[in-house]
């Protein structure tokens, strides 16, 4: 059974029984809270904080259908062999990947830091993917998963958009998923940015995939019921 939604540049469909995730990318509290990765470049984390609401919402209408859910966390091993210095050593940020903050080790696997803020915690089934990239596909063996369980189509969430959001979408795209960006459940520490990386995501007959709110989204899937009961 496919689903309407309502989408820029033009109407998208959801597939559904199950076979559309919501991806929260990296709302991990190194990007969102005081103290962190993100604050160490120099950004104002509460630019993020808008995105919470709309993402708590989406999980709420998965967890009521029971479709599936994936949180991605940016993060390294402890011994940082999978950060290269192409990554580590970019910028000049006040503390690097792996050195000490309020948080723990910056971006660290099992860090307090690196897990995802409460507010949006994962439910004990839910996916929880650790990526050392920006794209959730490098080095995480998910698109194996994915095929396995059947999924066609994503729902993105998370931050930021230009980044770690962005290089999902396309990487999912490329792997024939069918990609959805929900508006105001994603966020940059740069809103120009922002609105730039979801304009060439949908430009050209929407060529990496399409744009919604989290209202349109949630009013196509009749938010709250659960589909298996009541198909
Ligand atoms: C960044 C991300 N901004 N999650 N990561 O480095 O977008």
């Amino acid at each position: 059974m496919m689903i309407d939604l309502p989408a820029r540049p033009f109407a998208a469909q959801l597939a559904g029984d199950g076979h559309t995730a919501l991806v929260v990318i990296d709302m991990q509290r190194d990007f969102v809270e005081p103290g962190g990765f993100g604050a160490s470049l120099g950004n104002d984390v509460t630019l993020l904080h808008s995105a919470i609401a709309p993402i708590a919402a989406l999980l709420a209408a998965w967890r009521a259908r029971g479709w599936p859910v994936l949180h991605t966390r940016e993060c390294h091993l402890p011994d940082l062999s999978d950060c290269p210095p192409a990554k580590r050593e970019r910028g000049h940020p006040s503390l690097r990947i792996g050195e000490p903050g309020t948080m723990g080790r910056l971006l660290i696997a099992g860090e307090a830091g690196a897990d995802i803020i409460p507010a949006l915690y994962p439910a004990a089934n839910e996916w929880v993917i650790d990526k050392p990239g920006k794209g959730m596909f490098w080095a995480t063996g998910l698109h194996e998963r994915l095929q396995a369980a059947g999924i066609s189509h994503l729902v993105f969430a998370g931050v930021t958009t230009e980044v770690c959001v962005q290089t999902s979408m396309r990487e999912a795209n490329d792997r024939g998923y069918d990609c959805v960006i929900v508006e105001d459940a994603t966020e940059s520490y740069f809103p120009e940015f922002k609105r730039a990386a979801i304009d060439m995501i949908t430009a050209q007959g929407a060529i990496v995939g399409w744009c919604a709110t989290s209202s349109q989204v949630l009013a196509a899937l009749g938010a709250g019921k659960n589909q298996h009961l009541e198909p």
